[in-house]
């Protein structure tokens, strides 16, 4: 087997002088710089279902909001979890192998290290966003599945967030975890009819326009629109920015990227005042809301605004199936989640908030620690989860009147509706539709359950990121020594001040938050704790 591990290395070898990191969200750069990678991660994948006894595990070829000339890839753990952490260090260390016999002695090594039996079954799911760099990257990642024996089921196009369901409904099969039907009409079919089930005969007011960010997911929501109820009955969609033919369009002036970065709707959006918008992001894993209001003047409704509206709404039906003392429900944000939100929900929801450091695992992690745990990031990234026992009490409640079992009936629905595998663009804007018709609410009303602290986000371009260690969450920073001291000070100097710096994982940059009672001081606390960061 080794020689098919040199023989398949060797056919995609590594550009000379890159530096390669499994980061937040796998790896990902240009496109034409990641043959090797992708038939190294071949090699992790097999590795890593060896060392879980022949367990599915999944490979997503996506590079979600970058622009089309940029790929990437991550890994999916078999319940349809991020990569575990030391796995991400093994795939690092892979891709910046230098010779095929070092990686093939790596693979050997990391085989005994991890008691992965190369004679066990190696299970590996694959698929991949509409990017035209895609199918190349696929066949060099089949070389290196091939290359290691492992047995490949692939999918072709699928969301990001449907490559998770795949891998959880794999490792669950016939067992009472079951998650559902591995095929993309089982996604359909579990969706659709959980949305049926959860509306409970309300029918959502007025339309949406889904903007598809002229991804993946285009295509998919057409499908899955097949399987919702007919518009009379249910919700009115409309389908924009779906052309997957012109790669190139991919992200460009739309999608959810452009609309939280810019503050706008995409120049393509014909929606008028009051019409409900989202917009989803290149493989569909993140979605944020938007409408403009009487004036005219465009209003967002990020990941924050969905989670308070979903725990706002979970708490009020656990409350009515009598279950509000056995269940406890938490929201988890990140440092970008605005003040005004974690405020709203600690003081009016009463819920307990949770923050986390920027990246999905962080947040799902937490989440997962709570009965429910609600966790968004501002940038639309995020799901619910139940813990097992919150499932089984719930299973398990009896009703004891006509209202819980109501409120019962539609808790049972929201936890078909919601992906748990992973944070679902579909199924998130999905739940939002259900909570606006159960409240009987619009976008506006949604919109005034609290008023955001003005806000200002800057990137700050330095000559050593790394050096910006933080602590508390990302809150606060450690190193450069001295720094968050001047960071306070200018703090204090504005009213409802709160600020952060932090290196990005995505970027070659700093970025710096900063909220205040005005517009005028968040932008003025904003370029004082950038200038202090340069
Ligand atoms: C990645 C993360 C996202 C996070 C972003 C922050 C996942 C799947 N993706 O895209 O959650 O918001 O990084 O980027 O975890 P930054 O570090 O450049 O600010
Ligand atoms: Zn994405």
């Amino acid at each position: 087997m080794s020689d098919a591990i040199v023989e398949a290395v060797k056919k995609h070898p590594a550009p000379e002088g890159l530096v390669y990191t499994y980061g937040t969200a796998g790896f990902r750069t240009k496109a034409e710089v990641l043959d090797s990678v992708l038939t190294r991660v071949g090699l992790v994948a097999a590795l890593r279902s060896r060392s879980l006894k022949g367990k599915w595990i999944g490979v997503m070829i996506t590079a979600s909001h970058n622009p089309p000339e940029d790929n990437g890839v991550k890994l999916v753990e078999p319940l349809g979890n991020m990569l575990q952490e030391d796995w991400e260090v093994i795939s690092t260390e892979i891709a910046n192998k230098a010779s095929p016999e070092d990686v093939s002695k790596y693979y050997h090594d990391i085989a005994t290290q991890h008691k992965a039996d190369l004679d066990t079954p190696a299970r590996v799911v694959v698929a991949r966003d509409t990017r035209a760099s895609g199918s190349r990257l696929l066949g060099c990642l089949q070389d290196g599945l091939k290359a290691a024996g492992a047995e490949v089921k692939e999918y072709g196009f699928l969301t990001t967030p449907q490559l998770h369901y795949m891998v959880r409904c794999l490792n669950t099969e016939g067992t009472k975890d079951a998650y559902g039907t591995p095929t993309e009409k089982g996604y359909y079919e579990k969706f659709g009819a959980a949305f049926k089930t959860a509306l409970k005969g309300k029918k959502p007011s007025g339309s949406l326009t889904v903007d598809c960010a002229n991804g993946v997911g285009g295509p998919k929501l057409t499908e899955l629109i097949k399987h919702l109820p007919p518009k009379e009955e249910g919700l009115e969609i409309f389908v924009i920015n779906d052309n997957v033919i012109k790669p190139e369009s991919l992200n460009v002036d739309c999608g959810a990227d452009f609309v939280k970065t810019n503050q706008r709707a995409p120049p393509s959006s014909k929606a008028g005042p009051g019409d409900r918008c989202c917009s989803l992001d290149g493989d569909a894993d993140r979605v944020v809301y938007y409408f403009k209001d009487a004036n005219n003047v465009f209003r967002l409704l990020d990941g924050d605004r969905i989670a308070t509206l979903v725990a706002s709404f979970l708490g009020d039906q656990v409350r009515l199936a009598g279950l509000a003392d056995s269940l406890k429900i938490g929201v988890v944000q990140t440092a970008y989640a605005n003040g005004a939100a974690t405020q709203y929900v600690e003081q009016h929801l009463k819920l307990k908030v949770d923050c986390t450091p920027t990246g999905v695992k962080y947040l799902h992690h937490a989440a997962e620690k709570l009965d429910i745990g609600v966790y968004f990031e501002a940038n639309g990234h995020g799901t619910v989860i139940f813990s097992p026992d919150t499932l089984d009490t719930i299973a398990k409640h009896e009703p004891k009147s006509p209202g819980q079992k109501e409120a019962l009936d539609v808790i049972r629905a929201c936890i078909d509706l919601i992906n748990q595998s992973v944070g679902d663009a579909l199924s998130d804007f999905l739940l939002v539709e259900v909570v606006l018709a159960h409240k009987n609410w619009g976008p506006q009303e949604w919109l005034s359950t609290y008023t955001d602290l003005p806000n200002r986000l800057l990137k700050v371009v330095v000559s050593d990121r790394k050096i910006f260690k933080t602590t508390d969450a990302e809150r606060r920073l450690v190193a450069p020594e001295g720094l968050q001291a001047q960071i306070d000070k200018e703090v204090q100097k504005v009213r409802q001040g709160r600020s952060f710096a932090r290196a990005s994982g995505t970027e070659d940059a700093v970025r710096v938050y900063a909220e205040a009672a005005t517009k005028a001081e968040a932008e003025d606390l904003a370029r004082k704790v950038s200038e202090l960061v340069k």
